[in-house]
């Protein structure tokens, strides 16, 4: 692995914008392998229980089973992820970023089906956590498909990482969704190519457009932060969603071929 991904004017630009590209973090050769997996996650030949659900419930008029389907902790369910390029390189790459102590608080997928059409809402990913002594977090978004404006790419509100956290509340009647007023015309598109991601922190402003296309909009979401504050959030029993973990390895043991 090389020491170092980044220049220091990316690393600047994070700093000041809240968000950086980063192009081809996995090339084509390797990006097959995640959308299998990911197949395997989406059609339920992994079971992951309750660790699946709606991020757009009560959001769509699609009609689909879930309007936005959210997979937390898919490496608890495929160990075999955490040794593999796209986790090794975004570890490496969020150490440059927010420090040498940074390490993997909690990985997701989040897929947008096909004509699904559901934004997800304006938020600060900092409103949906304990509020931690040391705020350094960032998160790496992998498209495996092409992520464009039509299909959900993600949007940021450039320096908003620089200010305060604008008040959430709930999106919708159900769901877990929180959402803030916040609005495209503050914000910018990152179209991706698949392979390529995105990284932001925990305090910048973002959003992502429904999917109104007839491709799936496949994300793979990794967030970092200091090892402490990992340590200081699990103490307090919070561990983004990893319910029984457990109990779907052990259902899911001949297909990860664990010990
Ligand atoms: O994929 C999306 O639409 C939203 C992702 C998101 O909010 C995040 O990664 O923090």
């Amino acid at each position: 692995m090389p020491g170092h991904f980044l220049t220091s004017e990316q690393v600047i630009f994070f700093q000041e914008n809240g968000y950086l590209t980063v192009n081809n973090l996995v090339p084509p050769g390797e990006i097959e392998q995640y959308k299998t997996l990911y197949e395997d996650f989406l059609s339920g030949r992994i079971n992951t229980g309750a660790n699946r659900s709606d991020l757009g419930a009560g959001l769509g008029k699609s009609g689909a089973k879930e309007n936005i389907t959210q997979i937390m902790w898919p490496s608890d369910f495929a160990p075999q992820l955490m040794s593999m390029p796209f986790h090794e390189r975004a570890l490496a790459i969020s150490r440059e970023l927010i420090g040498a102590d940074a390490e993997m608080d909690f990985d997701m997928l989040i897929n947008k089906a096909p004509h699904t059409d559901t934004p997800t809402p304006w938020h600060q990913d900092e409103a949906y956590w304990l509020s931690l002594p040391d705020k350094r977090a960032a998160s790496c978004w992998l498209a495996l498909d092409p992520a464009t404006v039509d299909n959900g790419c993600m949007w940021f509100v450039p320096a908003s990482n620089q200010k305060e956290v604008r008040p959430h509340r709930f999106a919708g009647p159900k769901g877990g969704a929180l959402m803030c007023d916040a609005g495209e015309e503050e914000g910018i598109p990152v179209e991706l190519s698949p392979g390529s991601c995105t990284f932001h922190t925990g305090r910048t402003l973002h959003y992502s457009r429904g999917n109104s296309t007839g491709e799936q909009r496949r994300a793979f979401i990794i967030n970092f932060r200091p090892q402490s504050m990992i340590a200081y959030e699990r103490a307090r029993g919070f561990d983004h969603g990893r319910q029984n973990a457990a109990d779907r390895k052990l259902q899911n043991q001949e297909f990860n071929q664990l010990p």
